[in-house]
């Protein structure tokens, strides 16, 4: 059973809760490593087809864990469990959706954009506060950011530590939708259920396809696509999905 963590799952959704509300859901080395544990979970089953992680409604998490943090010196840092945990959450394949209220600071903003869809609350914060404790960003907040938001904004965020609200995350392209703070887990199930009920094969392919958008140059993404569309070609929720439509009924997805 995990210490930091609520887990329930619903009809295919697994909901995540991040729960050290005594330090606004600082992570942990702990935290984290049940993090990856129940995503690794979550992949190997399938009967679940997407993921929410939320935190509270003050904060989805104000960072790394400043305390535990303190006790690591420059070896401490290269030795870090918490290097493969983020490596884990990185390459987890199916749908994530974050659903944010309150502060998302340093790696709690840097684990919402581990997301591939991200709610927020009318009143969330995000920002990477790094440099106003001399360091900077380190589980990707340089890379998803900029790719996220543009150089500008990324480089003004970074470099003076100032948070942006969830209007402004909105207009920039980090969050999809916003909500009130007491909609925005509801909001993140609906759109968490309606993924779940597509076909695993194809969700998997156009998740890894639009990621690959970010890294690679048009001709290769566009060859990447090529690809995995035409591996779909050869799976039976393909034949399933077009003879639903022919048949005016809701299509019924194996996995296959
Ligand atoms: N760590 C530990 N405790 C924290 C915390 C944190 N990041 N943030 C808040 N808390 C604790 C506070 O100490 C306080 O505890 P008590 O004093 O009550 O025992 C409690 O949570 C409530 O916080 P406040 O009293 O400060 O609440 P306020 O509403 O006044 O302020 C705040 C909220 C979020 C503005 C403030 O707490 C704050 O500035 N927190 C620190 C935010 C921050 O600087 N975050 C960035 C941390 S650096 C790595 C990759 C990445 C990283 C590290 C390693 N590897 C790949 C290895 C990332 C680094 C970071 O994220």
């Amino acid at each position: 059973m995990p210490h930091t963590l609520a887990v329930h799952t619903h009809q295919a959704v697994c909901l995540i809760t991040l729960q050290r509300p005594q330090a606004l859901n600082a992570l942990t080395s702990e935290l984290l490593a049940e993090l990856a544990e129940q995503l690794q979970r979550c992949a190997s089953d399938d009967s679940i087809g997407a993921v929410v992680l939320t935190g509270s409604r003050k904060a989805f998490a104000a960072g790394a864990d400043l305390n535990e943090m303190a006790g690591r010196d420059l070896v401490g840092m290269l030795n870090d469990p918490r290097q493969a945990h983020w490596q884990t959450i990185t390459q987890f394949a199916k749908p994530l959706i974050a659903a944010v209220n309150g502060y998302a600071l340093g790696a709690g903003c840097e684990l919402a954009m581990h997301a591939d869809i991200l709610i927020a609350g009318e009143d969330a914060q995000f920002g990477q506060p790094e440099i106003n404790l001399g360091i900077m960003p380190g589980a990707g907040g340089t890379q998803r950011l900029l790719r996220a938001v543009g150089k500008s904004l990324a480089m003004q965020m970074v470099l003076s530590g100032e948070p942006i609200s969830a209007r402004r995350a909105l207009e920039a392209g980090l969050v999809s939708e916003i909500t009130p703070p007491e909609l925005t887990v509801e909001r993140a199930l609906q759109i968490a259920q309606r993924i779940a009920s597509k076909a695993p094969l194809a969700l998997r392919l156009a998740k890894e396809a639009l990621l690959k958008a970010q890294d690679l140059d048009l001709a290769s993404g566009l060859r990447f696509e090529r690809h995995a569309f035409t591996l779909l070609a050869g799976t039976a929720d393909r034949n399933e999905g077009i003879r639903a439509f022919q048949e005016k009924r809701r299509a019924s997805f194996c996995g296959k």
